[in-house]
């Protein structure tokens, strides 16, 4: 027997040190194919991943196998987004094989961690949106509910984030270079999808009347399945992603004629389609190549949905909502309904009534925004050109809906323009929220108060015509890689004080809330904060040549920039406590470290001169000899899931300043205090619950509340005032616009500056003096090393109810009507 195969024998348990390091030195010879002497880093990461997905496959093949012969109720979750982050790490975690392979590895004179590191991460969204669609993998896949999540496979991820001279560069994201060892090519699920053309009417041979759609362009999506497994359990979810290929590999009747070029056109053409990830978050761009992706990825995804109910499962497909639920993940798939209702009508022939209800009953909708530029709008020409059918299937369900509508509500036109699936208030749009929820028994929102001004404004006359379509599910985050894989010091200790049961049911953290008054537990709390802080300085000196103090308070803001969520309210205080030292005011404050970390669309100009404005910022103070170290400005480039697992857990202060009314939920805030770090806050999104959770002593909380920034708008809101009012605000302001930061230019941040006194949308002058003030508060709590640990360990033990866990468990109780499912494994 070969030396390699050894091992694997001599061990009855696969998942056992021995066993791990055969399967490690098999892969490495039948996959990689080098010796281990000769094999590159990302070789020996690859080796380990194909090892551990060796041991998910098992259970993945056992799930669908259960799955198929239960026909168990499933969800398919829509999203245009699924930000997975790096994978290894959560495998291991999940299938509880982490000391194992720790243990093979060094026995192989291998580091894990080191192998951890060498991931590349599918960058496969933008933020908030995306990675609550991977956490909420996480969550289904442990709550054993049998679950499909559909969505592309872009070839280029979330753009790469440099900084040069200050300024954000993008660089195009190669993730998928060096292969992709986590996920299935299935040539074989195959759909054809169709563009553009036209439509026409005929007869079938019983008479009835009938649409066909003549396509003008055929493209083909192929299926790249990604196995998620949950915690401690068999149960695998899958994660099934689509990429668009040619119908043909080129066309050789041009290739023949000599027209070479013509010969790939077509190819480059379809291909283009999940070529790149848009990167603009929370604001709708209207570019055609983004409606071919979403109705590319619909399009497959409800062909493979019918494929599998009726060929593989035999189900009806007018029965098809007693045995699926669809949730979509914001509008980026609701054309999903319209795509369903053309496969029922138009191919399976099943009249318009009952293959509305399936639909209605199959579908539900999750908005993620109130941003009215979020708000999916397609022009009409453009819509009706690429979906020559969709817009007549649209057109058909607005004629019957408003129809209902006017029955209600004789005469209100208003209302009725409201409701109508298209906008003809200027030039001609289909509305996808207005789709959305006609085509949904249930809208949810992401946060009590994102769904109260859901009713009361975006959708509130959608509430007024539904009375019990809209519900809330706030928004919650899988606590294994929030806080297991990215903060394993917190765990252990956790674990040691109240066992390992809260990584599955995290309302156990409260069992913690008692040692928050022992004094050895707070010290070892304490210590497992600084040992992370003083490890990532190390790593900041190394990478970045960056010198913090790890006894400075470390405080942080890491997400999308946008104005909305106010980084710039964030530098205006930065520059009072710099305005402050130089004048000798509070020489005594307690040291700071400010960290940064997000990516702003590419088109954003006021985004990109934000990050400008922190480098710039950051220049100047950190090099600052009067300064004294009192304050540093970090900003973090490429931030990412990868970077996020590294900075949440050694966060001492939590920055969630967006004005009031504008941030959904948020899940950052969430990450950063289960992981022990205070929140300063406006009442916005999940804050508003954060608080109510954790107490009002232990969240500081400013600014105005949703109510007052909407009546101080009503009372017409003038920055100037606030601005004249604030010395201390006129000093800040006039230092910036002096060129202070600017090496003298007047001109730089004149756009930021100009806003901020003249218009200032996002309202930070009116919330400019609140900040400061609970600032100060924050940096005098920070004093009291025992009280602010304290605090810190009530914190994390209060955050179980934004569990993901939680979340998905509502969804599966007031959506989808699903129940787990055991997976039994070797037996
Ligand atoms: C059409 C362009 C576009 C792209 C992305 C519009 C809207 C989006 C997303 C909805 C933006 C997003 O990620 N929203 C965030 O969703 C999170 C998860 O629910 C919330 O926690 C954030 O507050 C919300 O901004």
């Amino acid at each position: 027997m070969p030396d390699i195969l050894k091992g694997q024998t001599a061990s009855q348990n696969p998942s056992s040190t021995q066993a791990i390091k055969a399967a490690f030195k098999k892969t490495m010879h039948d996959f990689i194919g080098k010796p281990m002497m000769t094999a590159t880093p990302e070789d020996l990461y690859k080796a380990l991943a194909y090892t551990v997905r060796s041991l998910l496959l098992e259970r993945y093949i056992r799930s669908v196998e259960t799955y198929l012969r239960k026909d168990v109720r499933t969800v398919a979750y829509f999203s245009a987004e699924f930000l997975i982050g790096p994978q290894l790490a959560g495998n291991m975690l999940n299938l509880g094989i982490m000391p194992q392979v720790e243990q093979a590895m060094e026995e192989l004179g291998l580091d894990l961690s080191t192998l951890i590191d060498i991931e590349v991460e599918p960058g496969l969204g933008n933020g908030g949106l995306g990675r609550l669609a991977a956490c909420y993998l996480d969550s289904l896949a442990t709550l054993r509910i049998p679950a499909i999540g559909y969505g592309l496979r872009y070839e280029h991820g979330m753009f790469e984030q440099r900084i040069e001279n200050g300024w954000q560069v993008e660089y195009s994201d190669n993730w998928l270079h060096f292969g992709n060892p986590w996920e299935l090519y299935r040539p074989e699920v195959t759909y054809s999808v169709k563009f553009g053309g036209f439509t026409e009417g005929y007869r079938d041979s019983r008479g009835s009347y009938r649409v066909r759609w003549k396509p003008g362009m055929k493209v083909k999506g192929i299926a790249y399945d990604i196995p998620v497994i949950g915690y401690q359990v068999s149960n695998c979810v899958l994660l099934r992603l689509w990429q668009a290929e040619a119908t043909e590999g080129f066309d050789f009747q041009d290739f023949n004629r000599g027209d070479f070029y013509g010969a790939v056109e077509q190819k480059v053409m379809a291909e283009n389609i999940t070529k790149v990830l848009y990167p603009n978050d929370n604001t709708m761009a209207g570019k055609r190549l983004r409606l071919q992706q979403q109705y590319f990825m619909v399009s497959c995804s409800i062909q493979d949905l019918l494929h599998n109910h009726l060929v593989k499962m035999k189900v009806k497909l007018t029965e098809l909502h007693n045995h699926m639920a669809a949730q979509l993940n914001d509008t980026h798939p609701s054309l999903a309904i319209p795509e369903m209702m053309r496969l029922l009508v138009d191919h399976h022939h099943i009249p318009w009534e009952p293959a509305w209800d399936v639909t209605r009953q199959t579908f539900a909708y999750t908005n993620h925004t109130i941003l009215p530029e979020a708000l999916e709008k397609w022009p009409l020409p453009m819509f009706s050109e690429l979906l020559p059918r969709h817009i007549e299937i649209i057109y058909e369900i607005n004629r019957r809906f408003l129809d209902e509508v006017r029955i209600h509500y004789p005469m209100d036109t208003e209302r009725v323009a409201a409701l109508s699936l298209i906008d003809e208030s200027d030039q001609k749009y289909v509305r996808m929220a207005n789709l959305a929820c006609v085509g949904s028994h249930k809208i949810n929102g992401v946060s009590r108060l994102h769904t109260r001004l859901l009713e009361n404004i975006v959708l509130r006359k959608c509430h007024e015509y539904w009375p019990d379509k809209i519900i809330n599910i706030t928004n919650g985050v899988t606590p294994r890689r929030w806080i297991a894989v990215s903060n394993p010091r917190l765990t252990e200790l956790v674990t040691e004080a109240i066992g390992d049961g809260w990584l599955k049911d995290m309302e156990r953290l409260h069992e913690l809330e008692s040692f928050a008054d022992d004094a050895a537990f707070r010290e070892k709390w304490h210590r497992a904060k600084k040992e992370h802080k003083n490890k990532i300085a190390n790593l900041a000196r190394k990478n970045f040549n960056w010198i913090v103090d790890p006894d400075s308070m470390f405080d942080v803001q890491v997400k999308r920039i946008h104005e909305y969520k106010r980084q710039h309210l964030n530098c205006l205080h930065i520059i009072t406590l710099y305005w402050r030292l130089k004048n000798g005011i509070d020489t005594d404050m307690a040291p700071r470290t400010f960290i940064f970390g997000g990516k702003a669309a590419p088109g954003y100009f006021m985004a990109k001169l934000i990050i400008k404005f922190i480098t710039s910022i950051a220049k100047v103070i950190n090099s600052d000899p009067e300064i004294k170290n009192k304050i540093k400005v970090i900003f973090r480039p490429n931030y990412n899931v990868k970077i996020g697992q590294l900075v949440y857990p050694l966060a001492d202060l939590s920055e969630q300043i967006s004005l009031a009314g504008m941030e959904a939920s948020g899940t950052g805030n969430m990450k950063f205090a289960m992981n022990g770090a205070l929140t300063i806050g406006t009442l916005d999104g999940a804050n508003v619950e954060i608080r109510e959770k954790v107490g009002e002593d232990n969240f500081f909380n400013f600014g105005m509340t949703a109510q007052q920034v909407l009546d101080l708008k009503n009372r017409g809101y003038n920055p100037y005032d606030f601005y004249n009012r604030n010395d201390e605000l006129k000093n800040v302001i006039a230092l910036i616009e002096s060129g202070h930061f600017s090496h003298g230019d007047t001109s730089l941040f004149k756009p930021l500056t100009d806003e901020l006194k003249f218009n200032d949308q996002y309202m930070l002058l009116a919330d400019y003096e609140s900040y400061v003030k609970c600032q100060e508060q924050v940096g005098q709590a920070y004093g009291n090393r025992d009280e602010w640990t304290k605090k810190s360990i009530i914190t994390a033990a209060r955050m179980g109810h934004f569990s993901s866990d939680r979340s998905i468990s509502e969804y599966a109780k007031d959506i989808w009507q699903v129940e787990p499912v055991d997976i039994k494994i070797g037996g």
